[in-house]
């Protein structure tokens, strides 16, 4: 089989895992990284085993080899990067969020549409074999009609007020801090194993941290210059979210997300409970997928091959008792794009698991719909969707 070229643009720390996940497949060639300079690029490269450093994403697209672009900068450069590289006919992977702003995600939604190209955006958590189970069993009618859809997605890595990262910054990271980062992520996997769609929401934001030490720039003390002392700024974007949901299958459900909560670090939550069954799944412990039942006894299903849905078998690739986890689930769905890519990318050939840019517009509606009905002093806001005008008017009883 003829071997794909791939470019990367932004390698920080997601880029080393795309690089990971399109080794282990074996039949993509790694073309080069680009910076935001040779030298930052050529250090990069060194650290990642690539052979070739780019200083600008431009040089990078120019180059005939690549044909698949995979877009990890910062927040504020998605648009940019993801809409040169479709303009230059490449394939692009793009990180989560899609975009910045809600416009920006979709003017990248309708470019990527009218190109012909793969797009693709990395909710990753898709990629669990036992995520793919619940939406089975879900859309196959094994837990009843669903009532209540309800989770968390809890991290404690910005707890210290000394901890700073340029997704706190609303001119890169975007209006929204841990909705946008890591409240993506959940209302991506809630909508993708329920089937269903978010249809309003009524938020609390709130900043746990108003003021942070922003530590000084490395370039300044490779300048020579004096080193600075840590700056402190005061945080406008929320790092604490509790939002009540509803769904257009009439569920109802709850969401808490924070990124300064002691102890938890990648602790994402999803449970559907419907008339027949419950069925919850967490991100710690993927292996296991817990069924409860009303009139008989609780079970856990463990991640075994043979056990699964044949829709779910596809993800998991080692026996029972050979857990698989984050980087296995972040594979599948590079795999996945791989395979739409090699298959020409037609929306018809498209993998069912595969998030699109169709996902991340449809997504970043739902974020900017939080942040509203929080600006609006916490109110119920409809989740307009103008791609399925009416769905979004469906049963909202
Ligand atoms: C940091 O919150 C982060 O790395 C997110 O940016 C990722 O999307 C999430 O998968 C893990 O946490």
């Amino acid at each position: 089989m003829k071997s794909l070229g791939m470019g990367l643009v932004g390698p920080g720390f997601i880029a080393a895992h795309h690089l990971d996940a399109v080794r282990r497949l074996g039949d993509v060639q790694i073309v080069g990284i680009a910076g935001s300079s040779l030298a930052s690029a050529q250090k990069r490269a060194r650290e990642l085993g690539v052979g070739r450093a780019f200083g600008n994403y431009q040089d990078l697209l120019a180059d005939p080899a690549v044909q698949v672009i995979h877009n990890t900068t910062p927040n504020h450069l998605h648009r940019e990067v993801s809409l040169a590289a479709l303009r230059a006919g490449k394939h692009v992977i793009s990180d989560k969020p899609l975009a910045a702003t809600m416009q920006e995600a979709r003017e990248l939604y309708e470019a990527a549409r009218d190109a012909n190209l793969a797009h693709v955006v990395t909710f990753n958590y898709r990629g669990y074999p036992l995520v793919q189970q619940a939406r089975a069993m879900i859309a196959k009618g094994k837990i009843g009609a669903s009532v209540f859809v309800h989770g968390c997605y809890l991290q404690d890595w910005l707890t210290d007020e000394r901890a700073y990262t340029w997704r706190l910054d609303p001119k890169l990271g975007g209006a929204s801090s841990a909705l946008g980062d890591i409240g993506s992520h959940w209302c991506d996997l809630a909508e993708h194993v329920t089937g269903a769609r978010i249809t309003a929401v009524l938020s609390d934001l709130h900043t746990v941290v108003p003021v942070r030490e922003v530590p000084a720039t490395s370039a300044k003390a490779f300048a020579g210059a004096a080193k600075k002392a840590a700056q402190k700024r005061k945080i406008t974007s929320e790092d604490l979210a509790t939002v009540l949901l509803r769904f257009d299958n009439g569920a109802r459900g709850c969401v808490t997300v924070g990124q300064v909560l002691p102890g938890h670090k990648n602790d994402l939550r999803l449970e559907v409970n419907g008339r027949e069954a419950s069925l919850a799944w967490r991100q710690e412990q993927p292996n296991e997928l817990w069924i409860g039942n009303h009139a008989k006894p609780n079970t856990v299903l463990t991640r075994d091959p043979s056990l699964l849905d044949p829709a779910a078998r596809g993800y998991a690739h080692l026996p029972a008792g050979h857990p698989e986890a984050w980087a296995d689930a972040f594979r599948n769905v590079i795999a996945d794009a791989y395979a739409w890519i090699r298959s020409g990318a037609t929306p018809g050939k498209k993998p069912a698991a595969l998030p699109t840019f169709a996902d991340g517009y449809r997504n970043s509606l739902v974020i900017d719909a939080m942040l509203k009905s929080h600006a609006a002093g916490g109110i119920w806001q409809l989740v307009e969707d103008p791609l399925e005008p009416t769905r979004t008017t469906r049963k909202r009883g």
